[in-house]
């Protein structure tokens, strides 16, 4: 095999390149277990340049978020409308329907390291008493940041 040694640079410096992926995150009026205004998946960890798709099942949900780990992560969907977000902030982000915010429908977007989980903790527990069902759900999402 006669391989130039340009190639062989090429193939050395390109390879360990990581691609931004693109996820999906559904919002949902009701899961397939019965479960009313959630999201689906409610915790997702991503890397850093990673996107989000954000696909509600009808016009009355949309993303926005509450708690980052600085203002270049704020980021609010329009209302019913299928948008994607891409993430270039390291950390966690805490993000509601508006609508649903009530009902429980909450979601925890880990960007690489969780440099302000502590804070994200705080700011939960400054808003949680505006969510008056299923209020254990977000404690059950913050539990996966790893
Ligand atoms: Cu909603």
């Amino acid at each position: 095999m006669n391989i130039s040694k340009e190639l062989l640079i090429c193939l050395a410096l390109t390879s360990p390149m990581i691609v931004a992926e693109n996820f999906e995150v559904k919002l949902l009026t009701t899961d397939n277990k019965g479960q009313t205004m959630i999201f689906e998946p409610a915790f997702i960890k991503i890397s850093k340049g990673d996107s989000i798709t954000f696909i509600p099942s009808d016009p009355t949900h949309n993303a926005e978020s509450f708690s980052t780990s600085s203002d270049k992560s704020t980021f609010n969907t329009p209302m019913g409308k299928t948008s994607t977000i891409t993430f270039s902030e390291e950390g966690v982000v805490l993000y509601k329907c508006l609508p649903h915010f009530a009902l429980g429908m909450v979601g925890v977007i880990q960007v690489g390291e969780k440099i302000n989980k502590a804070k994200a903790i705080k700011d939960w527990q400054q808003v949680k008493a505006g969510v008056v069902m299923n209020q254990q759900r977000m404690d059950q999402y913050l539990a996966q940041i790893k």
